[in-house]
Order: structure tokens, then C-alpha cells, then sequence
């Protein structure tokens, strides 16, 4: 066992400082903006602001795990379908494909240190399932609530892990990540799923509340990648301050374990790559 699988083991999360250059940060940053760029929003359902959009946005996400996705900050849109703000900085992410489906992406998903880091934390077998580009933009960027990520990923046995790439400085200020030492010894909270009849729902498996108690911020320089175990609690402020707080992050479950049909993601479990 190695040192750092130990330390993963014993903390729940690991702070691995300039993992990834400079350079490598920016042109992912570049890509995520040239995609915004050619996004053609007029069909998304976030425009529509009637009585069908909670169902609409909803199926939107739903088909999203195998494709190029943007969502919406909350409010982006005036009452006349109009954004408030540029596209890119009215957008909260993009998902939930990336890391398969577009080629800057894909390289930093599995880059030479990605695939080191896999095979010192014996984590070879791990299947990449999701990935997410964050935007946190300067004053718009909300507030993401205290989570475990196998509630969104949930397999039997638990298995999920997160790599989460600051792609600039991440503070207080800029709605760095909270979390705490061995915060992940704690029972699985709840399980979103897919609801027979269409739809989505949060099913509780454990009442115990959140210890809050003892969170720290993960204040990280750019370039630092956080490695999160999918039980650990943790969660991020708005972004109150003037300067953006981008980050990328892939989830990944081990191949082997069972992924239940009613987890929201849906992805060709089989054909999917590792690192
Ligand atoms: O980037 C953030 O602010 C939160 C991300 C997060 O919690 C996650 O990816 O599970």
C-alpha cells in the first residue's frame, strides 16, 4: 500500500499542489470558453420559464451523461427568456461527457500524472463516468450544498472517487471546497435516482445529520488536484469575490462493482475507459 493510498485512506481526501501546469490549466479553460462560444442556447430549457420547465430542465439533465451539456446559473434568465449576462458567464457548468467526447478534455482527463496518481492509489481499475467543468464566475458563481458524491454515484459496493483540478487560485472568497479530515468515516446520507414514472428523487438511507463541525477550507493554489473519497462530506460558498474560481472534476467508480439502472446517470457501462 502505498503512502498516499494510506493517506487517502486515513483523511478521505488528498491536496496534491501543482499537479498540472500553469498552461495545461489555462488551455482547458481556453476550450471550456470556445464551447460556450458555439453553444446555441434558444432550445435549452432554462429559456423557457413556464410551467413546463421544471420537467423539461429535469429531462435535459437526465439525458446529459453521455453528452455535452450546459446548465444555467439560478436566475440567469429575465422573465422573457433573456440572459441577464453573457452566455459564458451565466453558465454554471458544462457535463457530463467531457473527458469522452472532446480531445482537450480527454487529454487532461488522463494525462501521464493522472494515470501515475491512478496507479499509486491503486486505482487502475476505475472507470471514468463523469466530468464536469465549474465555472464559480466572480459574483454570479452559487453556492454548491454539503454533498457526499455517491449519493449522485452510487454503487454497490460504495465505490466512488473524485479528482477535482483547480484550474485558478481557489480562497474563502472565491467559493474554494470545505471539508475535514476523515469527514468520510460517516454512512451514506441519500441516493439520487431516477423515479419509476419519469423524474427524479432523493431517497434517505441514513438520518444521521451533517457534522459540520471541524470543516476546513481547502484554500488551494491553481494546479492543485484534490483527490475527494465519495463518502466524504463537503461542499462550497458562493463566490462573493471579483475573481473567477474555475475547476474541473471527473468521478470515477470501480469497473467492478454493481451500478444500479436507476441512478441518473446513464452511461454504456461496458464500453467505457479507464485512465
Ligand atoms: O466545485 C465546486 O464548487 C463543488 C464541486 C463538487 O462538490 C463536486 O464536484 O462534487
Amino acid at each position: 500500500m502505498s503512502a498516499l493510498f494510506q493517506q487517502f485512506q486515513e483523511q478521505g481526501y488528498l491536496v496534491l499542489p501543482g499537479f498540472n501546469t500553469d498552461a495545461e490549466c489555462d488551455a482547458l479553460m481556453k476550450r471550456a470558453e470556445e464551447l460556450a462560444a458555439g453553444y446555441d442556447y434558444s432550445g435549452h430549457p432554462s429559456v423557457f420559464q413556464t410551467t413546463e420547465q421544471a420537467s423539461s430542465t429535469d429531462d435535459y439533465f437526465l439525458q446529459s451523461g453521455d453528452k455535452i451539456a450546459y446548465f444555467f446559473e439560478k436566475d440567469a434568465f429575465d422573465e422573457s427568456g433573456q440572459l441577464k449576462n453573457d452566455l459564458f458567464h451565466s453558465l454554471n457548468k458544462i457535463g457530463h461527457a467531457l473527458h469522452d467526447l472532446d480531445p482537450v478534455f480527454d487529454r487532461f482527463s488522463r494525462s501521464p500524472q493522472m494515470l501515475q496518481l491512478a496507479a499509486e492509489l491503486n486505482m487502475q481499475e476505475y472507470v471514468l463516468i463523469q466530468s464536469m467543468m465549474i465555472f464559480k464566475h466572480a459574483r454570479i458563481g452559487g453556492v454548491v450544498d454539503v454533498h457526499q458524491d455517491s449519493t449522485f454515484l452510487y454503487t454497490e459496493p460504495e465505490s466512488c472517487v473524485a479528482y477535482w483540478f483547480a484550474l485558478e487560485d481557489a480562497t474563502i472568497g472565491n467559493g474554494c471546497l470545505w471539508a475535514k479530515p476523515g469527514g468520510h468515516r460517516t454512512p451514506l446520507r441519500s441516493w439520487f435516482r431516477r423515479k419509476e414514472g419519469g423524474g427524479t428523487e432523493m431517497v434517505e438511507l441514513d438520518a444521521t445529520p451533517w457534522d459540520m463541525e471541524g470543516m476546513q477550507p481547502l484554500e488551494v493554489k491553481k494546479g492543485t488536484c484534490i483527490v475527494l473519497h465519495g463518502l466524504l462530506p463537503h461542499y462550497s460558498m458562493p463566490n462573493t469575490s471579483g475573481k473567477s474560481r474555475q475547476a474541473y472534476a471527473i468521478h470515477t467508480i470501480h469497473r467492478g462493482a454493481e451500478y444500479p439502472q436507476a441512478n441518473w446517470l446513464r452511461r454504456d457501462l461496458p464500453g467505457l475507459r479507464s485512465w
